[in-house]
C-alpha cells in the first residue's frame, strides 16, 4: 500500500513575522527534488497563517493550524475555528497535540469533536496520541494509545481524510527518541486500531507520522521504520535548513 509521506512543521508558540524569512527559504528548498516524493507542511502560529500562506502555497507547501475549536463560530472569545484556519490558507490541522491534552485540559471526546469540526471545514485533522514516561514505565503505552485513537479518531471517515501522529511525551523537546523497534511496535498497533476505528480495510491507508525530538541526525533511521509515513517535527522545523535538512530523509 503506498502511502505518501508527510512532512510536518510544528512552531507551536514560536515565529514572528521576522520568521517568515524561514517560510521564504523552506518554500525555495522545497521546489527542489524532494518536492516530487514528499507532501511538506508548515503549521506556524496562526498570526502568520496567511502570510504564510502567501510563500508556501505556490511552491506546493500545506500550510496548518495548531489547534481549532470545535463549533464552527459563536461566543468563544480568542478561540480559532477550522473554516477560519481554511479561509488564512490552512489544508491541515493538528489537534488534541499533548500540549494541548495537558495544558487545556483536553479530553479524547474534545478531540474528537474538533476533528470532526476539521473535517466539516475540509481541513485534514493530524489527531495526536502519545503515552507518559510514567505510562510507559508502567507498561501502559499500547493501553494508553489505543483508548486515546479509540477516543480521538472520528468514525467513517475515509482514510486519506485522517492523519495520525503518534508522539511519545517523554520524547517531545526532550531529545530522547523511542528505539526504531519501538515506533515499529508502535505505530504497527496504532495501525491496528485505526482499522477498528475507521472500519475494515481501512488502517492501510492511513498516514501516521512520528513526533518527537526528530531532528536531521535520526530522521533517516525513523523514517525508514515500518508503518512510519513521516514526521511531525517541532524545535527541528523552526529553522529551514534543519527542517530541508529533515525532509532529504526521503
Ligand atoms: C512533538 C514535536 C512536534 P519536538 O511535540 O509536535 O516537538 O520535535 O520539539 O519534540
Amino acid at each position: 500500500f503506498v502511502r505518501r509521506p508527510l512532512l510536518a512543521g510544528n512552531w507551536k508558540m514560536n515565529g514572528l513575522r521576522a520568521a517568515l524569512t524561514e517560510v521564504q527559504r523552506v518554500a525555495a528548498g522545497f521546489a527542489g527534488a524532494p518536492r516530487s516524493r514528499i507532501d511538506l507542511l508548515l503549521c506556524p502560529p496562526a498570526t502568520l497563517l496567511a502570510a504564510a500562506s502567501a510563500i508556501a502555497a505556490p511552491a506546493g507547501v500545506f500550510l496548518g493550524g495548531q489547534d481549532c475549536h470545535s463549533e464552527p463560530s459563536g461566543a468563544h472569545t480568542g478561540d480559532i475555528s477550522a473554516a477560519m484556519l481554511a479561509d488564512a490558507g490552512a489544508n491541515f490541522v493538528i489537534i488534541g497535540h499533548s500540549e494541548r491534552r495537558a495544558d487545556h485540559g483536553e479530553s479524547d471526546a474534545l478531540v474528537r469533536a474538533k476533528a470532526l469540526a476539521a473535517l466539516a471545514a475540509g481541513l485534514t485533522p493530524i489527531v495526536c496520541v502519545g503515552e507518559t514516561r510514567q505510562e510507559r514505565e508502567a507498561g501502559r503505552a499500547e493501553d494508553v494509545v489505543g483508548s486515546q485513537i479509540a477516543g480521538s479518531v472520528p468514525p467513517g471517515f475515509a482514510p486519506n481524510r485522517i492523519v495520525l501522529a503518534y508522539e511519545p511525551v517523554w520524547a517531545i523537546g526532550t531529545g530522547l527518541t523511542p528505539t526504531p523497534q519501538d515506533v515499529a511496535r508502535m505505530h504497527g498497533f496504532a495501525r491496528e486500531r485505526l482499522e477498528a476505528a475507521l472500519g475494515a480495510g481501512q488502517g492501510p491507508g492511513v498516514r501516521i507520522l512520528y513526533g518527537g525530538s526528530v531532528k536531521p541526525s535520526n530522521a533517516r533511521e525513523l523514517m525508514s521504520v515500518d508503518d512510519v509515513d513521516g514526521a511531525l517535527v517541532g524545535g527541528a522545523s523552526l529553522r529551514a535548513d534543519d527542517f530541508l535538512a529533515i525532509a532529504a530523509a526521503w
